[in-house]
């Protein structure tokens, strides 16, 4: 297993299309054992491979209170999604932001899991807000796309700041 850098908004790579995953080979079971690491390691709920500068679709998320219950999402679609709720999000890719965010209160989506088999899962609430979140990873979107271009680009700019000092270290 191996911590992964995370990138962080407004780092161009999170922008990219990730590609679906042709075959659960080792390498994606891998990249699973790996971002489930790095997640864990940086007190996350979940990240998406994008996150990690890896273009396949794959995403990692936990929302159990005892972090002890991986949910492992290969190549999601979501294939219905029901009422509209308000949420806080915040995202590893944008530490130290949060905001308001609306998107649907249910979901059901279809993946494959870390063996290659297909399933199918109804989430709601937390669970359902963090897939949807990690889902728009895939597709190079983040949370602030959805808030004020104001508040995107004061976000941008203290990220902007802070990465500088910490090259200069
Ligand atoms: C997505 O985000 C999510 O700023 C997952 O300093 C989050 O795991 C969906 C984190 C909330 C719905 C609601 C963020 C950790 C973790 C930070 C995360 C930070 C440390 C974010
Ligand atoms: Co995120």
């Amino acid at each position: 297993m191996a911590l992964l850098d995370i990138l962080h908004f407004p780092d161009p790579r999170l922008r990219t299309k990730a590609v679906a995953v042709r075959e659960v080979d080792s390498g994606v079971v891998k990249l699973v054992d790996d971002l489930l690491e790095t997640m864990y390691d940086a007190v996350g709920i979940g990240l998406a491979a994008t996150q990690v500068n890896v273009h396949r679709r794959v995403v990692v998320v936990d929302v159990s209170e005892d972090h002890d219950q991986p949910l492992v999402l290969i190549n999601p679609e979501l294939i219905e999604l029901h009422g509209v709720e308000e949420m806080d999000e915040g995202c590893l890719s944008v530490p130290g932001f949060y905001e308001t965010v609306s998107r649907a209160e249910r979901i059901r989506v279809r993946a494959l899991n870390q063996q290659g088999e297909v399933f199918e899962l109804e989430a709601e609430d937390l669970l359902a807000v963090c897939i949807q979140h990690e889902i728009d990873h895939l597709d190079g979107k983040l949370f602030v796309d959805y808030i004020s271009s104001l508040k995107r680009q004061r976000i941008r700019k203290k990220l902007e700041k802070l990465e500088k000092s910490r090259q200069k270290k």
